[in-house]
């Protein structure tokens, strides 16, 4: 099984400020954690990360027919992009979005997602740890071997 993870603009400055927010992990702890977690679990795991709009639209449709999940934190186009979420839509692969922070809890315009009307799941305020939860959830459901 293969799983693409995406991450959105900013995600690369983690653990440099607002650890309050985002703890203080890094972006290369949580590129590890990937790696662990492919590993543990006998995925192929892919990560990419852009701060722009439409290289993250590109991304999504590359996937198509090439991996069996989409691990997806839009990062602040969570809020305002109806691209990522139509992109996500016409490649239709299962998809579950992340949110290190607990974003219900957070300024309203936080509390609309667009990316997360095209995904199966959500898992927010889990931290890093949010991203191995997404990756074991589309193991368990769209898995080759699950029956
Ligand atoms: O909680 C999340 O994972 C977010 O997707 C993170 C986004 C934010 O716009 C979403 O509302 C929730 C922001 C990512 C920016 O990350 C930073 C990293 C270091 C310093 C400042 C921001």
């Amino acid at each position: 099984m293969k799983i693409l993870v995406i991450n959105g603009p900013n995600l690369n400055m983690l653990g440099i400020r607002e650890p309050g927010i985002y703890g203080k992990n890094t972006f290369a702890d949580l590129l590890r954690l990937l790696e662990e977690t492919a590993l543990a679990e006998g995925l192929e795991v892919e990560q990419y990360q852009s701060n722009h709009e439409g290289d993250l639209v590109d991304k999504i449709q590359w996937a198509y027919g090439k991996v069996d999940g989409i691990v997806i934190n839009p990062a602040a186009y969570t809020h305002t992009s109806v691209a990522i979420l139509d992109a996500l839509k016409a490649v239709s692969i299962p998809a579950v979005e992340v949110h290190i922070s607990d974003v219900d809890s957070r300024e309203p315009f936080r509390q609309i997602s667009y990316a997360g009307m095209a995904c199966v799941k959500t898992i927010k305020g889990q931290g890093l740890d949010g991203y191995r939860q997404a990756i074991l959830y589309l193991k368990e459901h769209y898995g080759k071997d699950t029956v």
